[in-house]
């Protein structure tokens, strides 16, 4: 099938600059983007000029940003480091930007990644004044077709006053028909939302809006900032093989069923070794993906047939594979479907298809809670994502981290989280390279022996266990006064280690 990118005609076509224009200090403007795929480029680098500008003149000028989940350089780390971010939400991974919030310069709130859609309809984060969104097609009746995500996008384009168009020609006309555009309507009006596979389609191709809200359009032809992965090292080797045994022995054991069922995986280098363990393990028979972003390792694994199918929310591959992509986009446009992030996390549809959601924690303790956010209970790393969507709702639910950090001087296990994202009643298996810590119907101190056991380095196993069995009683054998012993040491010495 052939496509023609459409003439907008009706839409004026902008610089940047001009569109920057259409930017007032206390703005609050919805960005397409979800992790750097989609993510506009060209505009936001031109307000940052312009917040440089302003701040020059001696004026003030901040903007609320709300998008997807991270966007890219040119987004977040432009706009963080002209100092034109005022409020953030609903998740970054942008060095200047995580300074900017930990400094106090940018207010961030934290929010699960499927809620962010209907917290903008309702009224939650008042009122939207501008969407600011990646193309690869616009026509003349209001018909946008988005790029390598959709995020967010759909929302701010309903809520917005106005809306400018980012036109990337770097995208194919083609890419239409990979979305899947669906909003749900908000209580009392809700329905079920009618998917029953991970394949079904259920929306439109296209965002329609009204074409009169369509200030103009900004062509630029720039691929997406998207970072490559660090090589497979043999930790995260480590922990994928373990995932991947532990998911053959749930299969032997009859509690996967033998069709196996669909994975949701995060982002990173040990979610990317995860997926190929997974692929190289002859007991996986070939699965499905419900998941938010679709990373090298899907594709590689869609090629080779391991995974059949993908439904995510972003594109987010390195940009030679991208190319691949559009070369062959007829074979992967039946394989992905790019839905909203409300649909893509959405917890409804989690549990009924039995999602395994696989995420990995920054530090995790001795009971199965997790810290998916903040570095010794203080500082922001990125944000919850999609973890909790899918954690909470999720078929079974394992979370994986390296058992040491920092070359040893931390432990990612340790009495209790500085910080907590994910409560012990969520998290049903705690996987690192030591091995498989199996949590399902176990008590506080027995969950504590099975991840001291199979879980935590060698180097600080007595330690947890003379914490884990000293004086303290209770169901949830706590030292109060001790809890943070580890964290406090790591403050003052620089390490955890005794
Ligand atoms: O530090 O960057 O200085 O080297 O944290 O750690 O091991 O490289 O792991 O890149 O996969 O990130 C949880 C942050 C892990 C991520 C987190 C230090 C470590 C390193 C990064 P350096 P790694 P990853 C779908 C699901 C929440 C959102 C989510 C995340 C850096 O996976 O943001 O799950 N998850 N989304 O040295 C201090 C510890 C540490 C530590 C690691 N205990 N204390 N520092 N580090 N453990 C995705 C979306 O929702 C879009």
């Amino acid at each position: 099938m052939s496509y023609k990118r459409s003439t907008p005609r009706r839409f004026p076509d902008l610089t940047p600059e001009e569109a920057a224009q259409h930017v007032q200090h206390g703005m609050t403007i919805g960005f397409s983007g979800f992790t750097p795929a989609g993510a506009a480029k060209s505009i936001p680098q031109a307000i940052a000029a312009r917040a440089r500008a302003e701040h020059e003149a001696g004026r003030d000028f901040k903007i609320g940003v709300v998008t997807g989940a991270s966007t890219g350089d040119s987004l977040d780390g432009e706009l963080a480091r002209a100092d034109a971010i005022s409020w953030r939400t609903p998740y970054q991974s942008d060095k200047s930007l995580r300074k900017s919030i930990n400094t106090g310069k940018t207010h961030f709130f934290d929010m699960h990644l499927s809620v962010l859609p209907q917290n903008v309809r309702y009224g939650f984060l008042g009122k939207f004044d501008l969407a600011i969104v990646e193309a690869c097609d616009v026509t003349a009746d209001g018909q946008i077709v988005l790029t390598t995500s959709v995020g967010a996008a759909p929302t701010f384009c309903r809520v917005a006053d106005k809306i400018l168009i980012e036109l990337n020609e770097y995208h194919p006309v083609a890419l239409r028909g990979i979305h899947d555009i669906y909003e749900p309507y908000d209580p009392p009006n809700r329905q079920p939302i009618p998917m029953v596979t991970v394949r079904d389609r259920i929306g439109s191709r296209a965002v329609r809006v009204d074409p009169a809200k369509i200030i103009g359009v900004v062509r630029t032809n720039r691929p997406d900032e998207v970072a490559g992965f660090k090589e497979t090292d043999p930790v995260t080797a480590g922990i994928g093989e373990n995932v991947a045994r532990f998911l053959g022995a749930e299969l032997a054991a009859g509690r996967i069923p033998k069709s196996f069922l669909p994975i949701q995986s995060g982002v990173g280098n040990i979610a990317n070794a995860v997926l190929g363990a997974m692929g190289a393990n002859p007991d996986i028979p070939p699965f499905e993906m419900f998941s938010e972003v679709v990373q090298d390792s899907v594709i590689e694994l869609m090629k080779s047939g391991d995974i059949t199918f993908a439904s995510g929310t972003s594109l987010t591959v390195s940009p030679s594979l991208l190319t691949e992509i559009y070369e062959n986009l007829d074979f992967f446009k039946d394989r992905i479907v790019l839905r909203p992030q409300e649909i893509s996390n959405n917890p409804e549809l989690i549990r009924r298809l039995g999602i395994i959601s696989i995420n990995t924690a920054i530090e995790v303790d001795i009971f199965g809670n997790v810290n998916s956010t903040h570095v010794m209970g203080a500082d922001l790393m990125n944000g919850i994502g999609g973890s909790g969507d899918f954690t909470r709702n999720a078929f079974i639910s394992i979370f994986t981290c390296p058992s040491i950090a920092k070359g040893g001087k931390i432990s990612t296990v340790v009495p209790l989280v500085s910080h907590m994202d994910h409560s012990e009643h969520s998290v049903q298996v705690l996987i690192t390279e030591q091995g498989i810590a199996d949590l399902r119907g176990k008590d506080p101190t027995e969950r504590g022996d099975e991840i001291i056991k199979n879980c935590v380095h060698p180097s600080y196993r007595d330690e947890l266990n003379a914490y884990l069995h000293g004086v303290a009683g209770g169901h949830t054998p706590q030292t109060l006064a001790s809890a943070f012993a580890f964290h406090q040491r790591f403050l003052e010495t620089g390490s955890m280690q005794r």
